[in-house]
């Protein structure tokens, strides 16, 4: 029996891409939720209650209990609420299901996320490791629409970063990663990714973006 939509709450912050995917997991499962905005820089002792190991968001509250962790409440959401299933079905494509949500964050994410706070030469490496990084998601994505095959599901989330957040990377750092002609499987899938209707628009503005990332870009740059 599935469990009552009742009680669920995330904890998240505006421009964070790690409670977008969770805010996207909800919506595709038609889950309803109050949404609570939490400022990561002065933290709530709510979020401190919540979450007391890492002090992270998105934190997702159900009946009570909380839990951290985009990729593990993405995967709580699919075992309560299990139609629209976000993983594979089958344990083994489940399994890579989970190699390729930890790529997007322990490479892609990572190295992306460096060419922002980075400059110079350590920019210049950082900014290859990150297309090293596209070009294998661009030899994984031949031959299908999402990366499940036609379905949106949970490694879709876990990279959706790329589709709308890394473009104003890009642009605040100066850099060219994702060039859409290197990389046409990529193009078609941040298009296909964007305009699904569980993502249509559901992502800060470019321009709110360009400044919050302007802002954390200088703060890095003066700590180098
Ligand atoms: N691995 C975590 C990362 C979460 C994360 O880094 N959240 C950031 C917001 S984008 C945060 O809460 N930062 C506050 C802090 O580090 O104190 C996840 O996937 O949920």
């Amino acid at each position: 029996m599935e469990k009552s939509n009742k009680g669920v709450q995330l904890v998240g912050f505006w421009v964070s891409p790690f409670v977008h995917r969770v805010k996207w997991g909800m919506k595709l499962k038609g889950i309803e939720f109050e949404y609570i905005e939490e400022d990561i820089f002065n933290r709530s002792p709510l979020l401190s209650h919540l979450n007391p190991i890492t002090g992270k968001v998105p934190v997702l509250v159900h009946d009570g209990k909380s839990l951290p962790e985009s990729s593990i409440i993405l995967e709580y959401l699919d075992e309560i609420w299990s139609h629209a299933p976000l993983l594979a079905l089958d344990a083994y494509h489940r399994a890579e299901d989970r190699f390729w949500a930890r790529f997007a964050d322990e490479k892609v994410l990572e190295s992306t996320w460096l060419t922002l706070c980075s400059k110079g030469e350590n920019q210049e490496r950082a900014v290859k490791v990150a297309i090293g990084h596209l070009e294998t998601l661009e030899e994984k994505l031949r031959g299908r629409r999402f990366f499940g095959g036609d379905t949106i599901g949970h490694v879709d989330l876990m990279m959706g970063f790329i589709a709308y957040m890394l473009p104003v990377w890009e642009e605040v750092a100066t850099v060219t990663i994702f060039d859409a002609s290197k990389f046409p499987n990529l193009a078609a899938w941040k298009s296909s990714f964007v305009n699904h209707p569980a993502i249509k628009g559901d992502f800060p503005s470019k321009d709110e973006m360009f400044t919050y990332f302007q802002w954390r870009r200088e703060v890095y740059l003066q700590m180098i």
